[in-house]
């Protein structure tokens, strides 16, 4: 038995396995599907946990059961038809808990939901959709009386994520700060560094809360059915309290970006203004029942905020010598970093002309 096959069998039962095979193409954690005997499609999910990223695994499986449990209830309650499809379900191991522990390494096992795709790019149509999904899971999970830990303490604060750019500039361990190019990028960031804070001050301010958000809703965290209807929300390991913006301005980081997210082609990236009139729409209809004026307002901010977080965030990791996101070449953070800065300037000057409201 391989060492797949032996972790697997913590969750199945091992003589039905026939293969384990890779699937996505997640920059954190690695992801297999599990194929069983007689079987044509897989039928499970097995996934090594980065405990580098999360930190605590106890809490991160709790808060993700919180979730799912929380969100099939109400389908349940509702009526609602094909419920396996449309909220994830983690196996139990003979441990008794949702992941193992195999040496140092965790890992999960969840059901495959069968008849689904991911899709990379989004219509103004599906863009509706996918903001009428998050939106709804937001307002689904407002009254969730549990609580949710913060799995990453401060995962989407810029404030925080700027102090990080200032320690790996000072740390520098592999001299990247003597490339003119780079010492650009740092001035560019930080001159925008107060105006891009606005959320942290009003969160200081009282004026604007926390919420349970999914805080990774790339294009590709969400599950299609064949016809292209929106089935299921997955990804749920970023799951913790944060601003709305969180989710608003993320999707649209990767939806509405007519390039790659690491495009080396600059000339690709535009921020695509009919995705986000389709995604606005979507999602002020699934959180009508508790979106704040505040929260409304600011809306188009979050659509800036995102993609110059992730151009910090991205750049920091390239100064620190690529120890977070998995690279596919020595330059690709770097590549990433000017692709997510260049969406940024498209998004920032479209709020300046008063196209985004
Ligand atoms: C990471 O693993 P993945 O690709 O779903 C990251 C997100 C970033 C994203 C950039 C825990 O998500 O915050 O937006 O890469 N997740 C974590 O593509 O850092
Ligand atoms: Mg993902």
């Amino acid at each position: 038995m391989n060492a797949l096959n032996a972790i697997t069998a913590h969750f199945v039962n091992p003589e039905l396995i026939d293969a384990i095979l890779p699937l996505g193409n997640g920059l954190i954690n690695d992801t297999y599907k599990i194929m069983m005997k007689g079987e044509e499609k897989p039928k499970y999910v097995l996934q090594h946990i980065n405990d580098k990223v999360f930190t605590n695994v106890e809490m991160l499986q709790r808060n993700i059961e919180r979730v799912t449990d929380h969100i099939r209830r109400k389908y349940e309650a509702a009526g609602l038809s094909d419920i396996n499809r449309r909220v994830l379900h983690f196996l139990k191991a003979d441990t008794g808990k949702t992941y193992i522990k195999e040496g140092e390494e965790y890992w999960r096992v969840m059901d495959f939901i069968t008849d689904s795709v991911t899709q990379d790019a989004v219509t103004p149509q599906s863009a509706y959709d996918a903001g009428r999904s998050f939106g709804d899971f937001e307002s689904l999970l407002a009254d969730l009386k549990e609580p949710i830990g913060e799995i990453i303490p401060n995962f989407h604060n810029i404030e925080f994520r700027l102090k990080q750019l200032d320690e790996a500039i000072s740390a520098d361990p592999l001299g990247r700060m003597k490339d003119v190019e780079v010492q650009d990028y740092v001035k560019k960031i930080k001159e925008l560094a107060y105006e891009m804070s606005l959320g942290e001050r009003l969160y200081r301010e009282g004026k604007l809360p926390k919420r349970i958000c999914h805080c990774d809703t790339k294009v590709n965290n969400m599950l299609f059915d064949k016809e292209g209807n929106v089935l299921c929300i997955i990804d749920l390991d970023t799951i913790m309290p944060s601003f709305v913006f969180s989710d608003f301005g993320d999707f649209l980081r990767s939806a509405a970006n007519t390039g790659a997210e690491d495009d080396p082609d600059l000339g690709n990236i535009h921020f695509n203004m009919d995705i986000y009139h389709a995604f606005l729409d979507g999602y002020l209809e699934g959180t009508k029942t508790f979106l704040l004026p505040i929260e409304r307002e600011n809306l188009p901010y979050a659509a800036k905020l995102f993609p110059y977080m992730q151009a910090v965030r991205f750049f920091a990791d390239y100064i620190n010598g690529d120890t977070y996101y998995k690279i596919q070449y020595p330059e690709h953070n770097m590549v990433r970093t000017r692709a997510q800065w260049r969406l940024f300037e498209s998004v920032k000057r479209k709020t300046e002309n008063g196209e985004l409201q």
